[in-house]
């Protein structure tokens, strides 16, 4: 096991890593920009180094900082969190390449499913059910329309280099086809440096499904059955929960297999996220997310596993600490993110805050790196916290939500919350009936 860990990453997510490790008795450091010098997160690790000034792309973008960060304080291995470096497959590549272990998947597989052309052609061949659609790119309009023919209209036009909803458009018939096609393809020479698209059937009420699995680098995975991240603004998740109001014990358990079983050919290790658009019963994959996801405590409630344990365990050269057969569905779980933004134009709101209360009780769990007097600073991501609630059934769940919100106090900085309670009064919220589409039309009906 190892003996020192660096989170090469801030906010709430490292504190989640560094209690993870103080957990297993791993020491942690925390590395931080200018602008972090007074965050949490450097307060909670054992040591902590400062990598640069406060842009990202300076300091927690910067793969030589964090190298020579742990050269500096000999940790042995390097836990990316969430977004910065770890989707990076030349980051893994560099840490491996200087002795120090990345804790997530090899760099081959980050690659595979950093391009999604290729993460769909490894998804169809590993037996995952996939939106139909083109074979590979699609690399002129006559190609475009041949496909769009076969498949049949609405079809939706992706960037290979896309993912997480940047670079799509969609057409309903041949003559909005060609705008499409050739819109779609300087968005993404523009926004990615690389111009190749391919193309799907557009699906137009599904449901957002994601399968949790876990790999132990060694031929043996297993599936933590799903989260529904439907409710959305812009590719954005604000609600998510575990298990999926609409997925039956059998669904869970084919998709969960076939998920598994994939993981298993691929020797995949570390946590892993295959995301699904779901409609009329049947799952059509999208992406896979190689790194932890911001959703993940929603799956750690159910199950009662410590992902991020399990993570360290599994790069250390262990297994898994408990088989598929052991792992049980408890109750519901449902996490609400908590933004520092303005409501309705959800415009980033920066600043001090001057009181912070976390809620408490039977089932609350908040994540979160904010303190009272804290400032939070303009340059990063603008989730400042996730409210996780555990209830025995999903009614329960939603009331101790209720609970646990009316407990908390965040002042001196607009945030989400007041959102949830509105939220929480909506009858399809209650019942689970959502789409992809649910929250921006809900919105619109609500602040237009
Ligand atoms: C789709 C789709 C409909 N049909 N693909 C958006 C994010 C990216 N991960 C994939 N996305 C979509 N792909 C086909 N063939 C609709 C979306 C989509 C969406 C997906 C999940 C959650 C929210 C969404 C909001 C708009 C569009």
């Amino acid at each position: 096991m190892f003996d020192k860990i660096l989170i090469a990453n801030r906010g709430e997510i490292a504190l989640r890593v560094i209690r993870a490790c103080q957990e297993m008795g791993i020491k942690s450091v925390a590395v931080h920009s200018t602008a972090d010098a007074d965050a949490m997160h450097v307060r909670m690790a054992d040591e902590s180094v400062c990598i640069g000034p406060a842009p990202s792309s300076e300091s927690y973008l910067s793969k030589a900082a964090i190298i020579s960060a742990c050269e500096i304080t000999g940790a042995q291995a390097v836990h990316p969190g969430y977004g910065f470096l770890s989707e990076n497959a030349a980051f893994a590549q560099a840490l491996e390449d200087h002795g120090i272990t990345f804790i997530g998947p090899n760099a081959e597989h980050i690659r595979i499913m950093g391009d999604k052309i290729t993460a769909k052609e490894t998804a169809k061949e590993l037996g995952i059910p996939v939106v139909p659609g083109s074979d590979g790119g699609v690399p002129d309009f006559e190609t475009a329309k041949r496909v769009a023919e076969e498949i049949g209209y609405p079809v939706i036009i992706k960037a290979t280099a896309g993912g997480g909803g940047r670079g799509m458009k969609v057409a309903k018939s041949v003559e909005e086809l060609e705008i499409a096609f050739r819109t779609a393809r300087s968005e993404a020479k523009n926004a990615f440096g690389n111009d190749e698209v391919y193309m799907e059937k557009y699906l137009q009420r599904p449901r957002h499904i994601e399968i949790q699995v876990f790999g132990d680098g060694k031929g043996g995975a297993v599936h933590l059955g799903e989260r529904d991240c439907s409710l959305q603004r812009r590719h954005q998740k604000v609600f998510e929960e575990a298990p999926g109001p609409v997925i039956t014990p059998k669904l869970r358990s084919e998709i969960g297999s076939i998920c598994a079983e994939a993981m298993k050919k691929l020797k995949y290790i570390g946590a892993g996220t295959i995301e699904f658009l779901y409609e009329d019963g049947k799952f059509y994959f999208i992406e896979m997310n190689t790194r932890l996801q911001v959703e993940h405590p929603v799956t750690e409630g159910i199950f009662g596993v410590d992902l991020v344990r399990e993570q360290i365990r599994v790069a250390s050269g262990l297994g898994l600490s408990f088989t598929q057969d052991e792992l049980e569905i408890n109750g519901h779980c449902i996490e609400v993110r908590i933004n520092a933004e303005k409501i309705p134009n959800f415009s980033p709101c920066p600043g001090r805050i001057t009181q912070f209360h976390a809620p408490g009780g039977l089932g609350v769990r908040m994540d979160s790196a904010i303190y009272d007097g804290y400032r939070i600073p303009p340059y990063y991501d603008s989730l400042i916290g996730k409210l996780i609630v555990h209830g025995r059934d999903r009614p329960e769940a939603l009331a101790r939500l209720k609970r646990a919100l009316s407990e908390l106090i965040i002042d001196g900085i607009d945030t989400s919350v007041p959102l949830f309670h509105m939220l929480l009064a909506e009858p399809d919220i209650q019942n689970g009936e959502y789409n992809i589409h649910w929250l921006e039309k809900w919105l619109e009906k609500q602040f237009a």
